[in-house]
């Protein structure tokens, strides 16, 4: 094991809540009948991607443009809401592990598909763990595809199959998976079904943890 790559919403911190009240306010204006059981499908999917999947809950069409202003829209508030965010909102053990995973010179890389990724690391207070952060911006295709995977284990130097991925989406476990590395889930095992280790909280997540469960 040579490196771990880590997703963000639902690993690191939970800003599913936000992201949440945030597209529940557009839903809202827009008259769709969104809910919390809806928003599980927006785990882990792009911003375009999520709004898309909300509009669908209507039958209006919307332009390009106005899909645009819409998203703006809706990063705006989550932007606004984000500012909140403080070390105390890190997931538990999650900044224990970081630590571990420094001292033993193991690789340490975020594969988040929010491009507000690197202000949270910031407000977290754990930028500094991260050898790399991967720039969604670049990335082509969203998680399911490995791209993001791959491209943090190329930015680390490291080969995929040296890599654990962590991941609380079905879709980022297929990223995981697809680009060739141990996949641990965090959450309902129900919803992880495919990944090689499945731990319900990040508290159990350590080192030790990691290290004898890898390619077993
Ligand atoms: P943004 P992750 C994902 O983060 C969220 O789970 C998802 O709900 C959100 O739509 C996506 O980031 C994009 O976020 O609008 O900030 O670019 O789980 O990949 O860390
Ligand atoms: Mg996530």
């Amino acid at each position: 094991m040579k490196a771990v790559i880590f997703d963000l919403d639902g690993v690191i911190t939970d800003t599913a809540e936000y992201h949440y009240l945030a597209w529940k306010s557009l839903a809202d204006e827009l008259d769709l009948p969104f809910d919390k059981e809806f928003n599980e499908k927006l785990k882990g999917v792009s911003r375009m991607e999520s709004l898309e999947l909300i509009l669908s809950l209507g039958d209006a069409a919307y332009s390009d443009e106005e899909k645009n202003a819409l998203a703006e829209k809706k990063n705006d508030l989550y932007k606004e809401m984000i500012q909140k965010v403080t070390p105390a909102d890190l997931l538990p053990g999650i900044e224990a592990l970081l630590k571990e995973l420094q001292e033993a010179g193991i690789g340490i890389a975020l594969a988040s598909a929010s491009k507000n990724a690197p202000f949270i690391l910031d407000r977290l207070g754990v930028t500094h763990y991260f050898n790399h952060v991967v720039d969604v911006n670049l990335i082509k295709q969203g998680k399911p595809d490995p791209e993001i995977f791959l491209t943090g284990a190329a930015k680390l130097g490291v080969l995929p199959e040296d890599c654990v991925g962590i991941e609380d989406a079905e879709a980022g476990i297929e990223s995981i998976l697809s680009a060739g590395m141990y996949a641990v889930g965090v959450g309902n095992p129900a919803q992880m079904q495919k990944a090689d280790l499945i731990v319900s909280s990040t508290a159990e997540l350590s080192l030790s943890l990691l290290k004898e469960n890898f390619k077993q």
